[in-house]
């Protein structure tokens, strides 16, 4: 799989899915998942509350994720999944890896060749830009999937240049 690091709006990325940076109730949002639902619209909230009504009546859990259509997003479909809340005491970062891989494998699953992730955790749920990124690095490099280009959107230049200099690092 090739990865790609671009800046910008994740909203604004023409792929086949578009992965969102939701919380367990899956019914919206600040950050990512704010901009997903304002752009894709009701027909995203629709598909989320019947999730929520169905197979999801708890909730989507941590680290795992779930697809619904993308609405009006240029993409077809959004993946949502659920990353940890950051906590200095506990080391959650197998879950903030877990949401890269869930989010590949329903991909797959949908025949998506190219997916847009944002840098999950690293907003309202306060995980350090710098291990963010290294943790969506690590996660997407290992991953084991017939998706083509994963592209994760990093919000602005100086988070793309951290992220550029992260993949470059040697291993
Ligand atoms: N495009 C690309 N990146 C963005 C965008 C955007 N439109 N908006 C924000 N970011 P966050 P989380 C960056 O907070 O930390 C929501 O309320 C942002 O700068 O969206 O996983 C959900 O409902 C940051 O680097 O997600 C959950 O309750 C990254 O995207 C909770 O926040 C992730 O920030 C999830 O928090």
């Amino acid at each position: 799989m090739q990865i790609e690091l671009v800046a910008g709006d994740i909203t604004e990325r023409h792929v086949d899915a578009i992965v969102n940076a939701a919380n367990s109730g899956l019914l919206g949002g600040a950050g990512v998942d704010g901009a997903i639902h304002r752009v894709g619209g009701p027909e995203v909230l629709a598909a989320c509350r019947e999730l929520r009504a169905g197979p999801l009546r708890d909730g989507l859990p941590t680290g795992q994720a779930v697809a619904t259509t993308a609405g009006r997003l240029p993409a077809r479909w959004v993946i949502h999944t659920v990353g940890p809340v950051y906590a200095a005491d506990s080391d959650r970062s197998a879950l903030l890896r877990s949401c890269y891989v869930a989010s590949l494998r329903v991909a797959d699953v949908l025949g998506a060749a190219t997916v847009a992730f944002p840098l999950i955790s690293a907003g309202v749920y306060g995980w350090p830009v710098q291990d963010a990124i290294r943790q969506a690095l690590t996660a997407l490099r290992a991953a084991d999937t017939w998706v083509a280009t994963a592209r994760l959107v990093l919000f602005d230049d100086s988070r793309l240049e951290l992220a550029q200099q992260v993949l470059n690092q040697p291993r």
